[in-house]
């Protein structure tokens, strides 16, 4: 694997072939997001390198993400708390939006804004380790990085209320069943899982992969009656591509499609 420049105490990049594996690299610190990790992110996302179709996106020392880094987190007037809070919600955009499918890896600490970046990854493998947990009332404060839209979409407001009022934390059972992760398996197992799903959604026909990412949340925000609409008209605008035909011709050939 070629490895890009190492960002000691941020983000490690690695390259492989189509696929990128960012590591949070700040393991004496359980990898809490710090302004600059926020800023790699970001710088990532907004510019992925030339010839990327899929990201892994991990963390070193056998954790994911404490959250927010509280020991470098500035007292701020309340204003400069929401220009910071919407640069979060800005890079989390980044991460879901950016057209990339992101497969994240999820153990140990999964915290915070740590479960704020994991929900807006696309596909989320959890290990026996893993601990989700929104502590944030513990700490006398409350997400600021899309939690309240991305794990409550997931897990609906009335049972991320609890999770925060009581600060409890779930495991991998719970949190597959919760949906906060799709593939719970073991340590051994995570990051190979996370390859061999990124090389089959690498492999997809571009094009439908876009749609899945920018048009599936974009319509459960919707309307009934816009959001099928919506659907039409990106299932015409799907079916009329060459990954289209050259999918059903596959089909058809009993082969393995050959999209890019
Ligand atoms: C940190 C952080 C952090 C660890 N900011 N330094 N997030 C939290 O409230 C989670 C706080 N962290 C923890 O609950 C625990 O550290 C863990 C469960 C993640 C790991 O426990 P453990 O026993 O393995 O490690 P530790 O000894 O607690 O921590 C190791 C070091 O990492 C220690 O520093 P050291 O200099 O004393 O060695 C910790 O201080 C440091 N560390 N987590 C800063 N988060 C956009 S709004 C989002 C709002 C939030 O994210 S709130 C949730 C914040």
């Amino acid at each position: 694997m070629a490895t890009g420049t190492p960002a000691p105490d941020t983000i490690d990049i690695g390259i492989d072939a189509d696929i990128a594996t960012l590591t949070f690299n700040r393991p004496d610190k359980r990898n809490a997001i710090n302004d600059a990790l926020v800023d790699a992110l970001d710088e990532f996302f907004s510019n992925p390198p030339k010839g990327i179709n899929a990201v892994i996106l991990t963390g070193s020392g056998g954790h994911f993400c404490a959250g927010l880094d509280l020991a470098e987190h500035e007292q701020r007037d309340p204003i400069d708390n929401v220009f910071h809070s919407r640069n979060w919600h800005a890079v989390m955009d980044r991460i879901e939006f950016s057209g990339l499918p992101v497969v994240s890896v999820l153990r140990g600490a999964v915290i915070g804004g740590g479960l704020e970046i994991a929900t807006a990854t696309h596909v989320r493998i959890a290990d026996p380790t893993v601990r989700f947990q929104l502590p944030e009332g513990r700490r006398g404060i409350f997400v600021g990085g899309g939690a309240t839209v991305r794990v409550g979409n997931i897990i609906g407001a009335d049972r991320m209320r609890e999770m925060m009022l009581t600060g409890r934390s779930y495991g991998a059972d719970e949190g597959i069943a919760l949906g906060l992760s799709h593939y719970s398996v073991s340590a051994e197992e995570a990051l190979p899982l996370a390859h061999k799903l990124a090389r089959k959604i690498a492999d997809n026909a571009p094009f439908s992969n876009y749609l899945m990412i920018q048009a599936l949340p974009r319509i459960n925000n919707m309307s009934q009656g816009d959001g099928l609409f919506t659907e039409s008209l990106a299932a015409a605008m799907s079916q009329t591509t060459d990954g289209a035909k050259e999918g059903l011709r596959a089909f058809l050939e009993k082969r393995e499609p050959k999209f890019r």
